[in-house]
């Protein structure tokens, strides 16, 4: 017979919330789904425009040693796949790559993606639509890895950080690893216009968001809207990472 169990326990076991302006997802609250054109995976929806202020959809999806997509998929969008463990082959117009820990592909809107495992496999999927400006041409597909990108070191001591896409006005995304020493905090809660879509790749800290505390561990999720309240203060023992989506370069209209 299984022990009974408090519902009160099962809440106070997890980490995850959703406010108005935030949430925070920890693997415990990640639900299994499925998607049309992605075989022999699972995906875990993380953002999606179903939180109302949210411009983007992000998935993590596991893929087993078979798992692929069946079609070109994401036309319509921008996508952004970070391999977080595993070896994928993504293929691009035509074009292959492999990828591996650490290795991402930006393609531009109107071209797609498709992927195939090559053995068990972890991704990061971001798209979202481009916001296209008049005589601003479209950015074109990088593939690179995440060692190939020289961290820009802070003025804040302990924080350096990877822009993972270049910081021109035909990029309407920015994919930034976040890196800080433990004990490093940010000095200033910062406030602005834009969203934000957090997984953390390691570590642990403290974060804040809105008025509340929360803490987080590797491979938990936020979503911060428009003006969330935010600050980070790297604790525990070892560097803290993060990936982080932010919209960028464009007035918010
Ligand atoms: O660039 C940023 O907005 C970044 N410093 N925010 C964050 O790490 N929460
Ligand atoms: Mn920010």
């Amino acid at each position: 017979m299984p022990q009974p169990l408090a519902v009160a326990d099962i809440r106070s076991r997890s980490r995850g919330v959703v406010r108005q302006s935030y949430f925070l997802m920890t693997p415990d609250n990640m639900v299994e789904n499925q998607l049309p054109h992605v075989a022999d995976a699972v995906v875990k929806v993380l953002a999606t425009p179903r939180v109302p202020t949210a411009a983007f959809g992000q998935y993590l999806v596991e893929l087993s040693a078979s798992g692929r997509t069946t079609a070109v998929v994401g036309a319509d969008f921008e996508n952004f796949l970070y391999l977080l463990d595993g070896s994928v082959t993504a293929t691009v117009a035509g074009e292959s790559h492999e990828l591996r820990a650490g290795s991402f592909v930006f393609v531009p809107s109107g071209v797609g993606v498709e992927f195939a495992a090559r053995a068990e496999s972890r991704l990061l999927w971001l798209k979202k639509r481009y916001d296209e400006v008049a005589g601003v041409s479209r950015p074109t597909t990088i593939v690179s890895h995440v060692d190939d990108v020289p961290a820009i070191i802070d003025d804040l001591e302990g924080l350096r950080y990877k822009q993972l896409l270049p910081d021109t006005v035909d990029f309407d995304m920015a994919m930034n690893v976040m890196i800080l020493d433990p004990g490093t905090v940010f000095p200033l809660v910062e406030i602005h216009h834009q969203e934000h879509g957090l997984y953390m790749l390691e570590g642990q800290g403290i974060y804040y968001l809105d008025e509340d505390h929360h803490e987080v561990l590797a491979e938990d999720y936020i979503y911060m809207a428009p003006y969330c309240p935010q600050y980070y203060y790297a604790t525990g023992w070892s560097t803290s990472s993060y990936l982080l989506y932010k919209d960028v370069n464009r007035d918010g209209f």
